[in-house]
C-alpha cells in the first residue's frame, strides 16, 4: 500500500520539488494550501492532477487538526513559513506566528491526532547567523541575526522538545541555501539570474543589488528534498545539516551569471542601499559530513552548474514570453 504524506508549503519552491519526489516514490501526496483570492499554483500546475490540495492555515490550530484527521498521513513535512528575511524585519510578529508558533501548531495537531506520524521541520542555516565556528555543523551554537532566524531557532528547539518530551519521530533539517529556477524572484540568486538574462536581451540596463560580499553555501533545491525524505526513513529521529560544504559570494554569483551571457558584471550591477539589511549574515558554510555518513546524501550540482542552469532557465522563460508577445 502506498504511504500518505502531507506537505505544508506545497506551493513554494521546496514543496513543489518534494511533491514531485514523493509522487515518484508512489506516495499519495496532500498539500496544505492557505486560502487566497487568486490561485497561486504556478510551481505545481504540472502536478495538480496527481495531488490532493486541502485548505488550512498555520495560523489556525483547528484547521490543522481537522486536516490531519481527514488525511491521516504517515509523514508530515512542515515547509510552510514566511521565508524572506527582509520581510521578517518589516513584519516580525507575523513572521513569528508563521515561522515559529506555526511549528508548534503542527506538532500539537500530530500529538492529538496520531503521535506515530513522522515529522520533518524545515530549519535553516540562518539560525547560525553570526557564526560561532566554520564550517557549521549540528552542534554549532546558534546566533540568529533576523526575526526570521530567531523564529527558526524556536521551530528547531520545539521540534527537539516534542521528540524528547512526547517521543515523537520529529526531525529537523538544517538546510543551507538551495536554489533553482523555481526560487522566489526576490531571492538573490533568482534575481541575479533574471537580471543577467534581461540585461543580455536589452530589456534592462542594470541590476540593483545589496551586499555583494555576503557568502552563502548554495546548492540545487531538487537534491535537498531527497535529504528531507531520507531523514524520515531512518530508524531514529535526528537533526542534520544539509549543504555543499563550499561557499561563494553574491559577487561571484554575479560574475559567473553575467559571464555566461557574455557580459562583465561590473558594467551591469549597481549597489543600492535599499537592499541592505539592518543586521546581516556575512558568511555561511556547511559541514554536511553527518548527512553523508548517516543518510548517504551529498550534493551533486557544482556552484558553476547551478549559476548556468538558473541563467539558462531565465533566458528560455524570457524568449517564450517574447514569442507569446507578452513582454
Ligand atoms: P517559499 O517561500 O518558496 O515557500 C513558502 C511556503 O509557505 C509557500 O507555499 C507559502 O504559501 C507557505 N505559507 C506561508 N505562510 C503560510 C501559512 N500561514 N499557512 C500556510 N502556508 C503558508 O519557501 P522555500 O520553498 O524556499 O522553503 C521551504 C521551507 O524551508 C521554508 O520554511 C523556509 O523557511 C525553509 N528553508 C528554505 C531554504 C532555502 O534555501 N530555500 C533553506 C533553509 C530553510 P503561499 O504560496 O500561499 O505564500
Ligand atoms: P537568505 O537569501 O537571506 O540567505 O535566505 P537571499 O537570497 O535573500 O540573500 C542571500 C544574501 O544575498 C545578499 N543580497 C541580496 N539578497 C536579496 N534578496 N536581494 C538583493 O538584492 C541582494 N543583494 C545582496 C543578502 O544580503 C544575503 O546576504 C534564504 C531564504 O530561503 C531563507 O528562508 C533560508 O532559511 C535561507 O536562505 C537559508
Amino acid at each position: 500500500m502506498s504511504k500518505r504524506a502531507l506537505i505544508t508549503g506545497i506551493t513554494g519552491q521546496d514543496g513543489s520539488y518534494l511533491a514531485e519526489f514523493l509522487l515518484g516514490r508512489d506516495y499519495e501526496v496532500t498539500g496544505m494550501v492557505r486560502r487566497s483570492s487568486a490561485e497561486n499554483f504556478e510551481r505545481i500546475s504540472h502536478l495538480v492532477d496527481s495531488l490532493e490540495l486541502r485548505q488550512a492555515d498555520l495560523l489556525d490550530q483547528l484547521s490543522i487538526v481537522n486536516l490531519l484527521r481527514e488525511v491521516r498521513p504517515q509523514e508530515v513535512y512542515n515547509l510552510a513559513a514566511q521565508s524572506f528575511i527582509p520581510t521578517s524585519f518589516e513584519q516580525p510578529l507575523l513572521t513569528g506566528e508563521f515561522t515559529a508558533l506555526g511549528v508548534t501548531r503542527v506538532l500539537e495537531a500530530i500529538r492529538l491526532v496520531d503521535p506515530e506520524i513522522r515529522f520533518y521541520q524545515a530549519s535553516s542555516s540562518e539560525m547560525f547567523g553570526k557564526v560561532q565556528e566554520t564550517p557549521q555543523r549540528e552542534t554549532t551554537p546558534f546566533y540568529p541575526r533576523s526575526p526570521y532566524g530567531v523564529a527558526k531557532v524556536y521551530g528547531h528547539w520545539i521540534t527537539i522538545n516534542y521528540r524528547e518530551a512526547y517521543g515523537l519521530f520529529a526531525c529537523s533539517g538544517i538546510l543551507f541555501n538551495h536554489e533553482s529556477p523555481r526560487r522566489g524572484r526576490e531571492f538573490v540568486t533568482r534575481k541575479i539570474a533574471e537580471g543577467a538574462a534581461r540585461v543580455s536581451l536589452g530589456l534592462d540596463e542594470a541590476l540593483y543589488l545589496g551586499n555583494l560580499d555576503a557568502k552563502r553555501d548554495w546548492g540545487f533545491a531538487p537534491e535537498y528534498v531527497d535529504a528531507m525524505w531520507r531523514m524520515l526513513q531512518q530508524d531514529e529521529p535526528d537533526d542534520y545539516v544539509i549543504g555543499t560544504g563550499e561557499h561563494h559570494s553574491a559577487r561571484e554569483f554575479c560574475e559567473l551569471a553575467f559571464a555566461h551571457v557574455g557580459l562583465d558584471y561590473q558594467n551591469c550591477v549597481r549597489v543600492d542601499p535599499r537592499f541592505m539589511r539592518p543586521s546581516e549574515v556575512d558568511s555561511l558554510m556547511a559541514d554536511p559530513s553527518k548527512a553523508e555518513r548517516k543518510l548517504g546524501w551529498r550534493s551533486q550540482t557544482s556552484f558553476g552548474e547551478l549559476v548556468r542552469l538558473m541563467v539558462d532557465a531565465e533566458l528560455s522563460l524570457l524568449r517564450d514570453r517574447k514569442e507569446r508577445g507578452s513582454g
